[in-house]
């Protein structure tokens, strides 16, 4: 790398909208009552669909016409499970069936990045939302939740991330609208 070239460590995710993002954190308060973890804070909450590591400043144009190159479909996600990773203390939920859409948009977007010279990870893809690092649930175990978290997939976003003593912090770059959703035209929004 020569020397004065700025690097953006990156990634494409789905980011919750406020009502979502408001299920997710309620749900993860009545999991603090028994378990105590490193909890991810609530507006940090997303699933990554492709993750990019750090890439060149120079390459964003690169990476910002890929994601406005994916054709994708919105779709409804419902979140049904919580699993918990032992090895690595990690609780996460995630769908106990992966909607086509979320595949194909995932698989679309690693497959598009290989292509433009990205290197990817060759892990077939799954959707996770992790909620805790650290975790040591007390009467939590992995399955099928009582009640799902339902999610209405209208977007996805390119997201920054930077690592800091505190933790990761994130910053949505920009977001593309999947065909399908109900998003309102700017020229509405306003109105
Ligand atoms: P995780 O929740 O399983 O840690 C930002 O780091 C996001 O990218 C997180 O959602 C993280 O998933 C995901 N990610 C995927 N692959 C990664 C990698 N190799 N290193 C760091 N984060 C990765």
């Amino acid at each position: 790398m020569s020397v004065g070239t700025k690097t953006l460590r990156l990634f494409f995710a789905l980011w919750p909208g406020e009502a979502e993002r408001a299920s997710l954190a309620q749900f993860v308060e009545t999991l603090k009552r028994t378990t105590t973890a490193r909890w991810v804070e609530p507006e940090n909450l997303h699933i990554t669909l492709a993750f990019l590591g750090e890439v060149n400043e120079e390459r964003l144009p690169l990476v910002d016409r890929i994601g406005g190159g994916i054709d994708g479909q919105s779709f409804e996600l419902k979140l049904d499970r919580i699993d918990f990773w032992p090895k690595k203390e990690i609780l996460w939920l995630s769908p106990s069936s992966t909607p086509a859409a979320l595949d194909n948009l995932a698989n679309g977007l690693t497959a598009e990045l290989k292509r433009a010279g990205f290197v990817m990870e060759n892990r077939p893809y799954r959707a996770h939302l992790t909620i805790a690092r650290k975790a040591h649930p007390g009467c939590i175990s992995s399955g099928v939740l009582d009640g799902p978290i339902r999610w209405n997939v209208g977007s996805f976003c390119l997201v920054e991330s930077h690592l800091s003593g505190m933790g990761s912090q994130y910053r949505v770059r920009k977001s593309w609208n999947l065909s399908g959703s109900q998003a309102i035209p700017d020229d509405l929004s306003v109105r």
